[in-house]
């Protein structure tokens, strides 16, 4: 069985993460994956305080098995919602698309573990210093808001820098690439994509469809402009932005206000004419939607065989 110092740290069964999908990733998801040996976690993406408070609420009736909630560190809401994890003790919170660092105190007397996601050394020491269990490192291949840096890059390079556990994240999506990120130092994964198929997965069937049919190369990072990109499915969409983002006719706030509302508009409404649909660049190897249990048990029986099988390259 695949186990890491991770497993023992948080609780878990399994060294998986899920990914916090911004409009995506909910009570239902999260405890299915929790229920099936990893650690779901909620999204609190753009929303406020009370739905948060609901949702973690849910997810506490639909499993006994620890769950996060991650907090996207650019929403308004942020300082609402960094204070409702504490009150609701939950146990794991992950980060994204900032520095968390203003709230690590009142989190970690809350006993929260903090497990920031970094795309760079630099968060990562001071995310260590800060007090932060684990970071997540997450590579360019992810979907969503994304650094610069590979996978293949950035994970050992966070490794060799900090001391805490580093998870892999960004390009994973079956047991080769669990079993390359150990191989890279780290000692679990968080894979969204994969997720984004799950049968709990309550996102939009076009959504699900549009995944599952995607190849290597139907993704696009945009926004670059803006100083936020964000990689996401070829679309109608993500081509009427990459236009507007290269017209210096069109201004910052022009660009600004086309994003809005596009994430809800694939997530919710499957809305494939003016809908963003976040995903990484390893959507072209996700083939089926299954249980979450099943997809968690396949990642990781996979990298299991795959490890026990390395020695075959030492002669
Ligand atoms: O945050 C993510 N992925 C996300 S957030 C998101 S919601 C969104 N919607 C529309 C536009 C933008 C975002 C969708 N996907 N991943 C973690 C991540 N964090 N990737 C990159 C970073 C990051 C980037 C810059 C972390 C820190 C940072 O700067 C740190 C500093 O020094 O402020």
């Amino acid at each position: 069985m695949l186990r890491s110092p991770i497993c023992e740290l948080l609780g878990i069964e399994y060294p998986v993460f899920q990914g916090g999908m911004a409009w995506i990733a909910d009570a239902k998801l999260a405890a299915a994956v929790s229920n099936g040996g990893g650690l779901g976690i909620i999204s609190a993406m753009n929303a406020n305080a009370d739905w948060l408070r609901g949702q973690i609420r849910a997810a506490k009736e639909l499993t006994d098995k620890p769950f996060g909630v991650n907090i996207m560190l650019m929403s308004p809401f942020a300082d609402e919602v960094a204070k409702v994890v504490a009150e609701e003790g939950v146990k794991v919170v992950t980060t994204g698309a900032g520095n968390p660092g203003k709230y690590m105190a009142a989190w970690k007397e809350a006993g929260i573990r903090v497990i920031p996601v970094v795309a760079s050394v630099g968060l990562a020491r001071m995310m260590e210093r800060a007090g932060a269990s684990a970071v997540v490192a997450e590579g360019t291949e992810s979907g969503g808001h994304i650094g610069e840096l590979t996978t293949m890059t950035l994970v050992p390079q966070v490794c060799s820098a900090v001391n805490i556990p580093v998870i892999a994240a960004g390009g994973i999506a079956d047991g080769r690439g669990v079993a390359a990120a150990f191989m890279l130092g780290a000692c679990g994964v968080q894979v969204g994509t994969r997720f984004l198929v799950a049968e709990e997965c309550g996102v939009h069937q076009n959504y699900k469809d549009r995944v599952l049919k995607a190849k290597d190369i139907d993704t696009v990072a945009t926004g670059r402009r803006l100083g936020h990109p964000v990689r996401s499915l070829k679309t109608r969409f993500s081509r009427e932005y990459q236009k507007a983002e290269f017209d210096v006719n069109v201004t910052a706030e022009a660009l600004e206000a086309m994003g809005v509302g596009a994430l809800r508009k694939a997530a919710v409404d499957g809305n494939e004419a003016e809908g963003c649909f976040l995903a990484g660049q390893i959507a072209g190897l996700v083939t089926k939607e299954q249980p979450a249990a099943e997809i968690i048990r396949d990642l990781c029986d996979g990298a299991e065989e795959l490890l026990k099988g390395a020695a075959k390259w030492v002669r």
